[in-house]
């Protein structure tokens, strides 16, 4: 049983508690509660109740739940709670964008008896009137269309990545491995996988792909043979398909580029290898009379076609090959590059942990400094903080960072761009802190003119330093605001304001070649975890990993900058708007 598992069936019970207008504050604990199993770094299932209870939102009666959960696959209340409606309500609450008030709606008035059902209703129009506008029929089909593509086809990397990870590590303990790389479209971070594809170097294939098929994450075979097998791990919606490839030693580094894709990529390369009178493939590099000259390493492939070696990242022939063959391609942005996180919440607002912990875990990860960012007052169901608040958490802050050595908190605030366009705090608030991260959380479906103009508003204010996750989207969840990004990108341009790459793996936002652009236009970029709990730290590599899809050097990041720099590069909008 996994955490994520275990959290859904919390995320469910709040749904179905929200249904039946129950306490709100029971509601709101059992959301907590799955946001932190889902983001606590050890497995559940393992941890004795006692470590359960250290969890933040964890009390005694959520860690039997836990127990309850891991051990029997459910919990006595969640199955009383599913009692208490129609199947076809908990099947269309699984609809991207459609809220349990809607869906109690929906259900009461046309007894509807799941998705197809549903759908059916919203085709013919059947379901706008009193309560129901027709751009929300518009959005359930969207929804449904979302959850269709979702099952069938494309997995958030998120979702993937630790699953993946998991895997390859089993693998490595089998001694028939030579060698193993993740390849596709995960190697090269995509933000959405169909699947994870694993090439493994072997002298014992058939050992190998015994070894496979028995793990204990696999749930189901679906094809098994010496050179590839296919299973799937996880089970329902979480199931995702993983197919190894076993190859010789030798021509390890051929497969492995072959298998990393893209599609795109490859061809590029092999009509390069053409024009020199060379074959490559899987199998390795071969000469005009079909010789086989290499293969054993990736560079390799890419000396016999005359190029330097392309990071995985690069390879969606976007104009890497072009820039490889001119000798120009970007000296990309890595992990150890980041000296700190400038998004990050407190339990002042809806994070879960104080202060004090997350300057910890920032500090363990070698940062040398982070910015405190807690949202502002009209964030009412995130508890954001009001000027009063705001001025005392300036204060501590400032009294903290006497105490701090080679660590430096930022006075920061994530700034809420309210529905009608109007900041949320005022500019002499502002003025005291160092950062001001402006984010939308209304307002989500206002036209494009709307919406964009509220942005750039943000934007026009001196104090505005960095739009935060810019479009809105959730990765198969949620579809970008309708803004007219091009609007947004001048806008930025001309004020200097940053824009932000945000890691939470739902989010990736902005998406690689949004950020491409951005970079492209010489506007910069912050890369920030918007961390709720300490965990979310983590997810830093996430946002790396889209800025190196976007083509990023480390000089195209506010947060690679040392502190005297950044802070510097803070101050400059400031000093060059509200002197005017
Ligand atoms: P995905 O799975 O849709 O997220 O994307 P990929 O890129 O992982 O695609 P996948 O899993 O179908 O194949 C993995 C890699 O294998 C792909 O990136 C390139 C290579 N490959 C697969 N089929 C072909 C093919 O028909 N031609 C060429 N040139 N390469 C292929
Ligand atoms: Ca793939
Ligand atoms: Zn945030």
């Amino acid at each position: 049983m996994k955490n994520a598992e275990i959290a859904k069936i919390f995320y469910d019970m709040a749904d179905i508690l929200e249904i039946n207008d129950e306490n709100p504050f029971r509601v709101r604990a059992y959301r907590r509660a799955a946001l932190n199993i889902e983001g606590h770094p050890k497995d559940a299932a393992l941890l004795p109740v006692e470590e359960l209870r250290k969890i933040p939102g964890i009390g005694a009666d959520l860690a039997g739940k836990i127990r309850e959960i891991t051990e029997t696959g459910t919990c006595a209340d969640y199955e009383k709670l599913k009692k208490k409606y129609p199947a076809g309500l908990t099947e269309i609450l699984a609809i991207p964008g459609l809220g349990p008030k809607t869906a109690k709606f929906l259900n009461d008035k046309f007894k509807v008896k799941g998705i197809d059902h549903l759908e059916m209703l919203a085709r013919e129009h059947k379901l706008k009137g009193p309560g129901i506008k027709e751009k929300t029929e518009m959005n359930i089909i969207k929804g449904i269309e979302m959850l269709r593509g979702r099952q069938t086809e494309r997995h958030p990397i998120g979702k993937v990545l630790p699953s993946a990870r998991e895997l390859m590590e089993y693998l490595g303990k089998s001694s028939a491995v030579r060698k193993i790389s993740i390849a596709g479209s995960l190697r090269r971070w995509k933000e959405t996988v169909r699947d994870i594809d694993i090439l493994a170097a072997s002298a014992r294939p058939d050992e190998l792909m015994d070894y496979f098929v028995k793990l204990p994450q696999v749930s189901r075979v679906l094809a098994k043979g010496p050179t590839k097998s296919s299973v799937v791990i996880g089970y329902g919606g979480n199931g995702i398909q993983a197919d190894l490839r076993v190859v010789e030693e030798d021509a390890y580094g051929a497969a492995l580029c072959y298998f990393t894709g893209s599609k795109e990529h490859n061809i590029r390369l092999r009509e390069m290898a053409v024009k020199r009178g060379l074959k490559v493939n899987e199998y390795g590099i071969f000469d005009s009379k079909g010789k086989k000259i290499g293969g054993q390493r990736e560079e390799d492939v890419y000396q016999a076609v005359g190029l330097p070696y392309i990071p995985p990242e690069l390879r969606e022939d976007s104009g890497e090959i072009e820039a490889a063959l001119k000798g120009q391609l970007p000296s990309l942005i890595q992990l150890s590059d980041i000296k700190g996180d400038l998004h990050a919440h407190s339990k002042q607002s809806d994070g879960s942990y104080p202060l004090e912990k997350l300057i910890e875990a920032a500090r363990a990860r070698g940062y040398n400094y982070m910015a405190l960012t807690d949202h502002s007052k009209s964030l009412g169901i995130a508890r954001g903080l009001d000027e009063q608040k705001i001025l005392e958490q300036i204060k501590m802050i400032d009294a903290l960072n006497k105490k701090l050595r080679g660590f430096r908190v930022l006075k920061g605030v994530e700034l809420d761009i309210r529905g009608d366009g109007a900041l949320d705090l005022p500019d002499a608030i502002l003025a005291r802190l160092e950062i001001v991260n402006a984010s939308i959380h209304s307002g989500f479906r206002q036209d494009a003119a709307r919406i964009t103009g509220r942005i750039v508003r943000a934007m026009e204010n001196p104090y505005v330093n960095v739009i935060s996750h810019p479009t809105g989207r959730l990765i198969g969840e949620r579809e970008a605001y309708g803004l007219d990004f091009e609007r947004v990108l001048k806008a930025a341009k001309e004020t200097g304001t940053a824009l932000e790459i945000n890691c939470y793996p739902a989010r990736l936002d902005l998406n690689d070649q949004m950020a491409r652009r951005a970079r492209d236009m010489g506007i910069p970029l912050v890369i920030s975890t918007d961390t709720h709990v300490l965990t979310h730290f983590e997810f830093m590599e996430y946002g790396v990993e889209v800025a190196r899809r976007a083509w990023c050097g480390p000089g195209d990041v506010l947060n690679t900058l040392d502190l005297k720099n950044l802070l510097a590069a803070l101050a400059a909008k400031r000093k060059k708007l509200a002197a005017v």
